[in-house]
């Protein structure tokens, strides 16, 4: 791998898993992950794209029915309506995490609704309320500790999709591309026993830090949360989840639920935590399959 590529992936690699901005992740490890129900005040998804072989609402669905939150943000692109306008692709896990989402405002849960650009079809329903659930363009957010967050999908403030959308039409099929195939080397990865590991994520992070893409987003994000005088902002749009100061501001991004199944939240005191909800899958499926001891260390123990 080339020097130029190699030193932003490891940057963005490392602080993909160390988190930073005085925030804290939660992780397997956590207390409340191996519990049933995990309880926040605010959680912010995005970028579910159903409607789309790629969106994993399996893992959704099992993120919705274990975290209780006061306020729910659908941050946009969570149905994909440029694909279903090409083909349509409608599955039952698909009416169900609708369905889920439904109930959860029918039970007391605020659900806001702020579209993206897959979905833009929504935009032109702003300040309504479908089943419970509102719909607005954007949010300020207020934390239990007192700090502002502006609450966008994101899409506005990308260069690519601003200045040419046919660009950013082309990259769409493109990426799909590279999803489908991630899904048939990921089918065959379980078949070898091997974990979940996203093509897709891989080559986004090498290629669009390369090309500072990533970096020109957060900073016009930033830029804009700074005219608005709020202390920081949570979009979605480049499917990366990520929690850290931009000049000056809270940057969040709570990534997305087609590859890598990442959530933000808020929990009671105002704490800020990116969820890796396969992690926390993995962690229950370790947890309730504990590994049997070896056979050779069984036998180790009970030898003369
Ligand atoms: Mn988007």
């Amino acid at each position: 791998m080339h020097r130029w590529i190699q030193a932003p992936l490891l940057r963005a690699l490392s602080s993909a898993t160390t988190g930073q901005g005085g925030t804290t992740r939660l992780t397997p490890h956590d207390d409340t992950a191996a519990n049933d129900v995990i309880r926040v005040r605010t959680a912010w998804i995005s970028d579910v794209h159903l409607g789309t072989p790629g969106c994993q609402a399996d893992a959704l669905l099992d993120f919705l029915r274990r975290v209780e939150c006061d306020t729910l943000f659908l941050v946009g692109d969570i149905i994909d309506g440029w694909q279903l306008r090409r083909s349509w692709y409608w599955p039952q896990a698909h009416n169900d995490v609708v369905q889920k989402l439904l109930r959860k405002a029918r039970k007391g849960t605020r659900v806001i609704y702020v579209p993206g650009n897959h979905d833009e079809f929504a935009r032109k329903f702003l300040e309504h309320s479908f089943g419970g659930i509102e719909v607005a363009e954007e949010w300020v957010h207020t934390t239990a500790d007192g700090r502002k967050l502006w609450v966008t999908h994101g899409d506005l403030y990308d260069g690519v999709i601003q200045c040419a959308r046919w660009l950013a039409l082309l990259g769409d099929s493109l990426y799909e591309f590279t999803l489908k195939l991630n899904r048939h080397l990921n089918s065959w990865r379980a078949r070898a026993g091997l974990p979940y590991w996203s093509l897709s994520k891989y080559l986004k992070l090498k290629v669009k830090r390369a090309v500072s893409y990533v970096a020109d987003f957060e900073a016009a994000l930033a830029r804009e949360a700074r005219k608005r005088g709020v202390d920081g902002l949570v979009c979605g749009h480049i499917h990366h989840a990520e929690m850290r100061e931009v000049e000056g501001i809270l940057y969040c991004n709570d990534g997305d639920w087609v590859e890598s199944l990442t959530a933000l939240v808020e929990h009671a005191d105002g704490t800020l935590a990116i969820v890796e909800w396969g992690e926390v899958m993995a962690g229950r499926a370790k947890l309730t399959s504990p590994e049997p001891l070896s056979a050779p260390a069984a036998a180790a123990q009970s030898g003369p």
